[in-house]
């Protein structure tokens, strides 16, 4: 006995503008470019969202790097296969990195693959909460005065943590304003995307300086090789250390544990090479004690509801950077947009699968080039 098998793999690359611009330490967003896979297997289709940018410079992925290594590389060697989403990282596994490509075939399959079976991504991630507490991340304003309006207005908004992107020369200052437009209460934390030098004392003493705002951690201040400098800079702050860029598997997690480069882990299903391996970095933290909270990477609704599912699980406990479909897009590509409630808190889909219903006719008009696998 045979079950389905995956059919047709299909790439579309959408074009989206961001509500506002996104500045980060590594760039300025207008617009995301966006490379969408849709795979069909036995009259059902499933969806992923990749979380590349359009420039390597998160991290070494980027939009048409993904999209070239699915459709010479790993797209073929699932083309046929059972439509099995446990055999995807054990099968692309000969071909080194691609993570977010890889995360994106993965999602698109298990999403087929439960709609077909009735089961929500949650269920089958395991997952057991309905709903998750979320967060904000505020990109790098224009002023100081801007920065106090856009965190009064997230506060308003309900969400439960607001995280303020950092860079070099823009730390504690825009710090202690957001600390002091907030008051003590609100849970505040800072993202540095991996801007800050080891060998720059001034900039070492401002992460320093950090410490006395009651910040609920640090996320990736030194760059994603540079393990070690976040060991040292943990040993000199009260605050905790969290990794993003450096938590590529299970394995760099045991690692960055044992060493004691972080006491909190962002996890990033597109980062990791998809939700089974984000999955399990998962259960190891929570063997550890170590808490973990979802990270985000300006997806649309198909990498949101992705990203809820993962958070539905029992170790995410704190919120995530998971904000309502408004903060980024005029429009969402599925037909219900995001929302956050006044609890600051985000339903968990539970339908089939990824649980939202794409909305493909508006996709079709933001649409800018379609590509598909064929054999080899
Ligand atoms: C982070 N995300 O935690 C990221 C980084 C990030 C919500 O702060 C295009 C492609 C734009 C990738 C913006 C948030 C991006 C991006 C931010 C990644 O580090
Ligand atoms: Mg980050």
């Amino acid at each position: 006995m045979s079950g389905p098998t995956i059919e047709h793999i299909e790439l579309r690359r959408i074009s989206l503008p961001l509500v506002r611009p996104f500045q980060t330490s590594f760039g300025t967003w207008t617009e995301r470019d966006i490379l969408l896979v849709r795979v069909v297997s036995d009259g059902v289709e499933g969806w992923g969202e990749c979380v590349a940018g359009t420039t390597p410079t998160y991290s070494s992925e980027y939009t048409d790097g993904a999209h070239r290594a699915v459709r010479e590389f790993l797209g073929p060697l699932l083309l046929g296969r059972p439509l099995a989403a446990a055999a995807v990282a054990p099968t692309l596994a000969p071909f080194k990195g691609h993570r977010m490509a890889k995360a994106t075939l993965e999602t698109a399959i298990l999403d087929a693959e439960l709609r077909g079976a009735g089961r929500s991504m949650a269920a089958a991630l395991g997952g057991t909460r309905t709903s998750v507490p979320v967060g904000v991340s505020v990109g790098i304003p224009d002023t100081l005065d801007d920065l106090r309006r856009i965190v009064e207005d997230h506060r308003a908004e309900g969400y439960r943590r607001i995280k303020l992107k950092i860079k070099p020369g823009f730390d504690v200052t825009p710090v202690a304003a957001a600390r002091e437009q907030l008051g003590p209460d609100v849970t505040l934390q800072v993202d540095a995307n991996a801007a800050y030098r080891v060998d720059d004392p001034d900039q070492q003493q401002a992460l320093e300086d950090l410490d006395p705002f009651g910040l609920a951690l640090v996320e990736q201040p030194f760059p994603e090789e540079q393990v070690l400098a976040h060991v040292d800079l943990a040993a000199r702050m009260r605050t905790p250390i969290c990794l993003d860029e450096s938590i590529l598997d299970r394995a760099t997690t045991a690692d960055a544990l044992s060493l004691g480069a972080c006491s909190i882990v962002n996890i990033k299903a597109g980062r990791v090479g998809g939700c089974l391996e984000a999955a399990a970095i998962h259960d190891l933290c929570v063997e550890q004690d170590v808490p973990v909270w979802c990270g985000g990477m300006l997806e649309t609704g198909i990498g949101r509801a992705a990203n809820l599912a993962l958070a539905s699980l029992p170790g995410f406990k704190l919120p995530g950077d998971i904000s309502a479909s408004a903060r980024y897009w005029h429009r969402d590509v599925v037909t219900e947009p995001f929302t956050v409630d006044e609890h600051g808190r985000m339903a968990v889909p539970d339908g089939p699968g990824l649980g939202v219903d794409i909305d493909i006719d508006f996709i079709e008009s933001v649409t800018t080039a379609v590509d598909e696998v064929t054999p080899r």
